[in-house]
């Protein structure tokens, strides 16, 4: 097997060094397009059915014909990492409007583009996952669910990489975002949880966020655990004064926030609802998903 990863690209399997996409490309030139971010472990695509729904979802909000089914877009997944021997894996999928000419038009754009990226994820540092981690709250303000709605996970990444910024410059690894009345809404690339005594609040996707698979498979998680869990509008205020807060994404699976904009959270450690949170969660991701090698 060749030691270069092999990427998916409408319809092939091309070395990483010639996966190539064309300059007229409105994905390129506008942002014009929607994405995915999945995991695998242990030899199984977690929440795949969850993910391709999410694409579709998006590509239809935005009138993005995806050029294959439902279950064929799950089997470029699939054989994605096959090709590449991975048992765990960060997928990227994306879908653009596809090569068109200097104009914003969409009907110049015959066919969407589609490509799948299966390599390793450099995650945070073991570290972080024991002590938790510290946030500031960015200036940079959510979507408006009036514009382009953040359930649309569309390639329009300014405002979370301008708040990501925001966060590189404070010293810190991840941003809170708020929409624009100024309620919590979400990070960069997590959902946001808050823990007060004994009951778990996050936002609802009402508000301006993306609804997140690690959010909702944590809520279904800790209900089963016997959590109460509530998708409650909340302000900084509850922020500060919470217990505990964590945040989900694939990424990051389940974090610990420690300190917000300077504030300590509850003890400043690792909160004993996200530690359960956390375990369960790795439990689970390692024992469900679509199998890779079957
Ligand atoms: N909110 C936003 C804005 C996201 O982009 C999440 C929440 C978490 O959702 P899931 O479904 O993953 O639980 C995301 C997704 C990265 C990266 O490399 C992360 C995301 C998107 C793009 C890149 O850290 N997060």
């Amino acid at each position: 097997m060749s030691s270069e990863l092999l990427i998916y690209l409408d319809g092939e399997f091309v070395k990483k060094s010639e996966a190539k996409i064309s300059v007229f490309d409105h994905g390129v030139l506008y942002g014009d397009g929607v994405f995915e971010g999945i995991r695998a472990y242990n030899g199984r695509v977690f929440r795949l059915k969850e993910h391709i729904d999410r694409i579709f979802a998006a590509a239809k909000t935005i009138f993005l014909d995806i050029p294959l089914s439902k279950e064929e877009l799950t089997e470029v997944v699939v054989e994605t990492c096959r090709k590449n021997q991975l048992k765990d894996a960060y997928i990227r999928l994306v879908v653009t409007r596809g090569v068109g000419d200097l104009g914003l038009n969409p009907n110049n754009c015959k066919k969407a583009t589609v490509f799948c990226i299966a390599s390793t994820i450099s995650l945070y540092p073991e570290e972080m996952y024991e002590k938790g981690m510290p946030i500031v709250t960015a200036s940079q303000r959510r979507n408006k669910a009036t514009i382009v709605d953040p359930q649309v996970k569309s390639l329009n990444y300014l405002n979370n990489i301008l708040a990501k910024i925001e966060a590189n410059r404070a010293g810190v690894s991840e941003a809170l975002m708020l929409n624009h009345d100024g309620v919590v809404a979400e990070c960069t690339g997590d959902n946001i949880f808050i823990v007060k005594e004994g009951v778990i609040y996050t936002p609802p996707t009402y508000i301006g966020i993306l609804d997140g698979i690690t959010r909702l498979s944590v809520m279904e998680l800790a209900k089963k655990a016997g959590y109460e869990v509530y998708e409650k509008e909340f302000t900084l205020f509850n922020v500060y004064n919470a217990d505990e807060c964590f945040l989900t994404g694939t990424a990051a699976e389940v974090i610990a926030v420690t300190e917000v904009d300077g504030r300590v959270i509850g003890d400043g450690k690792s909160g004993p609802i996200t530690k359960v949170l956390r375990q369960l969660f790795h439990d689970y991701a390692q024992n469900h998903g679509t199998p890779i090698y079957e």
